[in-house]
């Protein structure tokens, strides 16, 4: 888990101004709250998590589940999406019969899974439905896709995924509707794919710049921004990349620090110690760097066909597929270390996914909850919804060893240190959702 450094002592005249403010601060929320329940002419039950026109976020604890992309090349010949817990006990298939899955990712406050399909074939995904299998339906998307890798914007109602014979990044929002078809036009075949919604960027993995299974020429992107910059188009693959609208963070390189990229598949971020990782299938091993690109690491070598990661930050974990020759899920510590092989005798693993804790426990116990999925925990009392109790819990525990030692989860205004600055954030962003702040 990422350790901050502890902040310095609030000065005893810095306290008294936070009482000040908190008094303050109280007085609005009471106002809010009357007002609000005004507005709602209902019971005294004021449900601030779900305003009109807002999305809800409201979500229950995470299943702690693992969810993969089973592929079905072998066996059966049956395609499905896979769970089990997160120790490998409780497996089920929670979607059957499709046609070789590639990427899958997970929804859990929109009840939804996603996943590309058959990737060697048009028009044939991403695709959607119900958390328990039902309600499939193709994205309807009105443009030309293929599929691979498939990665979620849940705070921002938003799908990414690869098409790799378009040869180009896609996004559209979770149901299909206001598509971006060229999103970004890249090197071929990027399995892996993830956003980061606190840094505003895309992160892919490309197996490189000619044919599949050249080795040597991986390449691990980023793009500049998530929204593509007025005026310029797409982001190209061009030489120099002249709009500069997305940069390669790793490749292969002789010099200092010496690593190479053959073919990586499987990319995850963990935002909250800035750190992308990755899986290179030829290249037969588990890597990570900066999110920037420096300080590569080679983590774990020798495996045999590793292809989907994923990452739980909470625990210090995490897991990766690998297939051909020994089918099977592994996890191990974000180090590399301690690695317990969870499932083995599998299918055909590809993409996996994770539905864990998002958030540190508190001092009571409590274990917030990231509603919007941005590894912010806003839901800071747990209850599955924001209200104004979040701001209270906030302010009683802002300054407890368990939020200063994990800062990165409640630094709701982005300065990298958590203090009375971040309560206000939380307040004003409740008091904006709900209305009462413009
Ligand atoms: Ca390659
Ligand atoms: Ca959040
Ligand atoms: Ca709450
Ligand atoms: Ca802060």
């Amino acid at each position: 888990m990422a350790r901050r450094q502890m902040p310095e002592r609030i000065p005893k005249i810095a306290a008294l101004i936070v009482v000040a403010a908190v008094v303050s601060i109280a007085g609005l929320l009471i106002t809010s709250r009357i007002s609000w329940a005004t507005q709602a002419e209902e019971s005294a039950v004021v449900d601030v998590g779900q305003p009109s026109g807002e999305p809800a976020f409201v979500r229950a604890a995470p299943s702690n589940k693992i969810y993969w992309a089973d592929a079905g090349l072998s066996v059966d010949g049956q395609a499905k999406v896979m769970r089990a817990n997160l120790n490998g006990t409780s497996v089920e298939a929670v979607i059957t019969g499709r046609t070789q899955l590639s990427g899958v990712a997970v929804d859990p406050a929109g009840g939804k899974i996603y996943w590309s399909e058959n990737p060697g074939l048009p028009n044939n995904g991403p695709y959607s439905a119900d958390l328990d299998g039902a309600n499939i339906e193709k994205l309807p998307l009105g443009v030309t896709v293929s599929s691979v890798g498939v990665s979620l914007d849940i705070k921002n109602s938003k799908i990414y995924w690869a098409s790799p014979l378009q040869l180009k990044v896609q996004r559209a929002n979770l149901d299909g509707t206001n598509v971006d078809d060229d999103y970004a036009l890249f090197f071929p075949f990027a399995s892996g794919i993830a956003v980061d919604p606190i840094g505003q960027r895309l992160y892919w993995a490309s197996n490189g710049e000619g044919s599949q299974g050249l080795l040597n020429d991986g390449k691990i992107l980023r793009s500049m921004n998530l929204e593509p910059p007025p005026g310029l188009g797409p982001r190209l693959n061009r030489e120099g990349d002249p709009d500069g609208n997305f940069e390669i963070i790793v490749q292969s390189a002789t010099s200092t620090p010496f690593t190479t990229l053959d073919e990586p598949a499987g990319l995850a971020l963990d935002i909250s110690a800035g750190k992308v990782y990755w899986a290179d299938i030829l290249g037969h091993k588990i890597q990570r760097a900066n999110l920037d690109g420096s300080n590569p690491e080679e983590l774990i070598t020798g495996l045999s066909f590793p292809f989907g990661i994923a990452l739980d930050p909470i625990r210090g974990h995490m897991y990766w597929t690998e297939r051909l020759a020994a089918p099977r899920i592994v996890r191990a510590d974000l180090d590399g270390s301690n690695q317990v092989v969870i499932l083995a005798g599998l299918n055909d693993p590809w993409g996996l996914t994770l539905d864990v804790d998002r958030c540190p426990a508190l001092s009571g116990g409590t274990t917030p909850l990231d509603n919007d999925a941005d590894w912010r925990c806003e839901d800071t009392n747990a209850n599955g919804r924001r209200d104004f109790q979040d701001v209270v819990k906030l302010f009683l525990e802002f300054s407890s060893p368990e939020v200063q030692n994990d800062q990165f989860y409640f630094d709701f205004n982005g300065n990298n240190g958590v203090d009375f600055g971040d309560v206000v954030t939380l307040f004003e962003d409740l008091a904006k959702l709900v209305g009462v702040l413009p």
